[in-house]
């Protein structure tokens, strides 16, 4: 099965919206196969947004980024990675459409919530940079059946 990377950022840990946000992820049918709440070093962010670097908004993605704890999970599911980014909504939460996570919580680009890993390259590469192999638990629910 598929798996992605997905993090509620500081502003969705700080609003009290980790329980909604991985309410959602659930209710679909997304299984949930590692998840802890960390603080995010300059160093993980820069690697992490390495892709935005000189971009005029970078330093403050960084700076927000790292500004208190992030609640980081792998997510397994089929066709998950793109599951999850429909979930989200547009990257612009003035774009998100209601019943998308952005859409329904979000009104600033620069506070959207949450984070997903937009392709099968940066899923992996994702929750390598934030899991180490052993905190990735391969463990199937009765449930699954029923959903897949
Ligand atoms: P997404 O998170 O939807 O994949 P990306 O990868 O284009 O979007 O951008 C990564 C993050 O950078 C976004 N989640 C958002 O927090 C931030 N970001 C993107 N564009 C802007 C912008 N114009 N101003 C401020 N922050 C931005």
């Amino acid at each position: 099965m598929e798996r992605t990377f997905a993090m509620v950022k500081p502003d969705g840990v700080q609003r009290g919206l980790i329980g909604a946000i991985i309410g959602r992820l659930e209710r679909r049918g997304i299984k949930i196969a590692a998840m802890k709440l960390m603080q995010i070093s300059p160093a993980l962010a820069a690697e992490h947004y390495q892709e935005h670097s000189g971009k005029p908004f970078y330093e403050g993605l960084v700076d927000f980024i790292t500004s208190g704890p992030v609640a980081a999970m792998v997510l397994e599911g089929d066709n998950v990675i793109a599951l999850v980014r429909t979930m989200m909504g547009a990257t612009d939460p003035q774009d998100a459409g209601m019943g998308t996570i952005r859409g329904d919580y979000g009104i600033s680009i620069a506070k959207n919530i949450i984070h997903g890993s937009d392709s099968p390259l940066s899923a992996n590469r994702e929750i390598a940079l934030f899991f180490s192999p052993g905190e990735i638990l391969d463990c199937s629910r009765s449930i699954d059946r029923w959903i897949f």
